[in-house]
């Protein structure tokens, strides 16, 4: 437990944990945690939960006092960010400045290639705007598609006003979870941007057909192109209508889910030659080595979805495959392993054999060893398994 002059001298997040710490009268509920901020020595109520409704109320208010205050939007997104984290963030940041806010999406990572002329294209429309965005002292802080604080990397330090989130273990108590003043987190949108999206029309902005693409880019990409479980009647409602705002339905799939560069199809090309089948057909594997990566001039940030190469394949009878491998040699002599499973078999089960962990349908580890090697421990462990619930 901390004095108070320390909790006063320290960040606001310390602040919060000492308020964890040192409240005895039993009057700290689940979802509301309270701490003094170090600015005006205000109480916030932390972690208030939000409708749809009130995010969108919150957002106007928070645009009024902005331009009245001079204060600027920061939208966080995620570290190694994907198509939701950039949907998100640059569609929010667009809504906003369309109300006359300055806003800026903010990460810690680059941004992927495949991803930039669309955010190039929102920059210069944001910047055009407002070409001092994001330069004032005080900000409005949100977070989206973020679901712990270390996922906002070098800006893991800042006060989150608001966060926007679809990770169900997202909440106060959860095992991944973000702090923030006010929260929207729906578990089973299967994307953020599908929320950003309802928040917008609740807002009754505008979507512009930039906005649009980026949505449908976070929506598309978060759902495999809508063969993930997590896909809703409500993700592809929300597909249709930014579809008829001007979402580039066709290009956007086509530029995510067919286009590929020559040397990502040597490295599939290698991961094909190499699948193995255990006897029963039950399993199957392959792996890429360091070299190919080496050779080909890739990194494995560069091989979104690659397990797919895995993944897709079934028995000669056209039924599902309880497990699918791919192991990846990162470093020389460790590899990182993804298990995809269904029907009886837990991934997670399989992985946590080797000190790995994850979920029932897909898990992963990490083991030292030749890929090759470790492939075949891993398709040996997977086969245990499987008897071993059969016979059960
Ligand atoms: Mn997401």
């Amino acid at each position: 437990m901390r004095s108070s002059q320390e909790l006063l001298r320290s960040k606001r997040r310390e602040l919060l944990i000492g308020s964890f710490q040192t409240n005895p009268s039993g009057s700290l509920r689940e979802g509301f945690f309270y701490y003094v901020g170090t600015d005006c020595g205000k109480i916030y109520i932390m972690d208030k939960k939000l409708t749809v409704e009130e995010t969108a109320q919150f957002l106007r208010d928070a645009v009024d006092d902005a331009i009245k205050e001079k204060k600027s939007f920061r939208i966080f997104y995620h570290i190694r960010p994907d198509g939701d984290a950039i949907g998100s963030a640059y569609s929010l940041a667009l809504g906003l400045n369309l109300l006359g806010a300055s806003a800026a999406a903010v990460g810690s990572d680059p941004i992927p290639s495949v991803f930039r002329d669309l955010t190039d294209e929102a920059e210069a429309v944001l910047r055009r705007k407002d070409p001092e965005r994001g330069d004032t002292e005080e900000t409005v802080n949100i977070a989206v598609d973020t679901a712990t604080t270390y996922r906002l990397g070098k800006n893991s330090d800042e006060d989150i006003d608001l966060c926007i989130d679809h990770h169900g273990t997202n909440e106060p108590g959860g095992e991944r979870y973000l702090p923030a003043r006010y929260r929207h987190v729906e578990a089973d949108a299967s994307s953020c941007s599908e929320i950003i999206f309802s928040i917008l029309k609740a807002m009754d902005i505008e979507i512009t057909k930039l906005m649009a693409d980026l949505l449908y880019t976070g929506l598309l990409t978060d759902v495999s192109c809508f063969r993930t479980r997590s896909t809703t009647a409500a993700s592809l409602q929300t597909a249709a209508e930014l579809a008829s705002m001007g979402a580039d339905i066709v290009d956007i799939a086509r530029k995510h889910y067919m286009m590929k560069p020559l040397p990502r199809i040597e490295m599939e090309k290698l991961a094909y030659e190499r699948i193995r089948f255990s006897q029963d057909e039950n399993v199957a594997g392959t792996y890429l080595e360091l070299d190919d990566y080496i050779r080909n001039g890739l990194e494995d940030s560069d091989l979104r979805d690659f397990n797919t190469v895995i993944d897709q394949v079934c028995k000669s009878d056209g039924s599902p495959l309880p497990v699918r491998i791919m192991v990846r040699e990162i470093e020389k002599g460790r590899c990182r392993i993804s298990v995809m499973a269904r029907s009886f078999v837990n991934a997670a089960d399989i992985c946590a054999v080797v000190g790995g962990g994850g979920h029932n349908n897909s898990a992963g580890a990490e083991m030292q060893g030749d890929p090759a090697e470790v492939l075949e421990k891993i398709m040996e462990i997977s086969l245990q398994n499987i008897h071993a619930k059969k016979s059960s």
